[in-house]
């Protein structure tokens, strides 16, 4: 039986509006639903087709009825093996390599249409969540993709006559998968720090990092900073020991995430002292904030979205107190975060 269905959806779907295809001849299509009237609705925005026994499908087991009208995949047959793919076949009608079986075209990877005179835009599902509307055709190395990544490309995808191919920006490598995999252009050698400074890699980039230490501090490895001796009250409040530490975070990152673990170094401390983490200094207030694990750890959370922050810096700091009185600051040990975030999600 074939006709139009017409079939209202939930809110968020628009009314699905396509032509009912034949059933293919010693086969059957699902998820049709036939009132008794003979008026034929669709139980949901897919159909699948079988064949009877015996019959090999040859074309889409599934098509999706787009918002446009239109179906996924291609047509389908039902193919009686004992019969020569091309024996009813009118060799110049189907295109693009498409096979004629049982008088229409069976098409090739990447067309569709009655003649497989038409191409299938694979980029067009690019950003869809499954691979359920990704026609039948398209290849089995893009499906894995998309189940990868939730599109056929990690970034962006470009659709040529036949197939797609996927593009990374500047600083990534493409994967066979459709991903977009960082260059380190530390480990390689590609970077252009001049050796005073040290590479950093990022997402799509690198940094080059150096540390200068505040006065009366002096540099005792590359990243950390202590103080030297102090000779008044004042100078005895500034933290013991500034470390410097560089991190690379994805531009959407979910908050709340935790970001830098920090731990004092005395692993037991007595019972009239405290430690307290906090945050003493930051270029992004409220972005971050911390949370204390245990006596002795303390956890830098990125509690907003990053979105449109490129750098950020946060001192994050562990006071070391006495809990009984006259409470006294034993110590502070501050870690400086350089924090470079990429442009891409990835
Ligand atoms: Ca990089």
């Amino acid at each position: 039986m074939t006709g139009k269905v017409e079939k209202q959806m939930s809110a968020e779907h628009k009314s699905l509006n396509c032509s009912l295809p034949d059933a293919p001849p010693n086969g059957h299509i699902l998820g049709i639903h036939y009132d008794t009237n003979g008026a034929a609705e669709l139980l949901s925005d897919e159909i699948y087709f079988v064949c009877e026994e015996g019959f090999r499908l040859i074309g889409s087991e599934t098509r999706k009825c787009l918002p446009n009208g239109t179906w996924t995949g291609s047509s389908s047959t039902c193919l009686d093996p004992k019969l020569s793919l091309t024996s009813e076949c009118d060799v110049t009608k189907c295109l693009n390599g498409g096979k004629c079986a049982g008088g229409s075209c069976v098409c090739g990877r990447g067309y569709y249409g009655n003649s497989c005179e038409l191409d299938i835009d694979e980029c067009r599902n690019q950003n869809q969540p499954t691979t359920e509307i990704i026609p039948d055709d398209v290849g089995s190395m893009a499906k894995r993709a998309a189940n990868d990544n939730g599109g056929l490309c990690r970034h962006k995808c470009v659709n040529t006559p036949g197939s797609f191919h996927c593009v990374c920006p500047q600083g990534y490598n493409l994967h066979k998968s459709g991903d977009c995999r960082d260059v380190n252009e530390c480990s390689i050698g590609s970077h252009n720090c001049s050796r005073d400074k040290q590479c950093f890699n990022t997402g799509g980039s690198f940094e080059c990092v150096h540390v200068t230490c505040p006065n009366n501090y002096r540099r005792t490895s590359p990243f950390v900073c202590e103080r030297d001796s102090c000779r008044n009250a004042n100078c005895r409040k500034n933290p013991i020991r500034i470390n410097f530490n560089f991190i690379d975070l994805p531009r959407s990152l979910p908050p709340p995430v935790d970001i830098y673990r920090m731990r004092a170094k005395k692993r037991t401390i007595p019972e009239n002292v405290r430690n307290r983490f906090q945050i003493v200094r930051s270029s992004h207030p409220g972005i971050f904030g911390v949370k204390k694990l245990d006596p002795v750890t303390g956890i830098l959370v990125l509690r907003r979205p990053l979105d449109g922050v490129r750098n950020a810096t946060v001192d994050f700091e562990l006071r070391e107190t006495t809990s009984t009185r006259p409470r006294r600051i034993n110590a502070k040990y501050v870690t400086r975060l350089v924090i470079f975030v990429s442009p891409f999600d990835f």
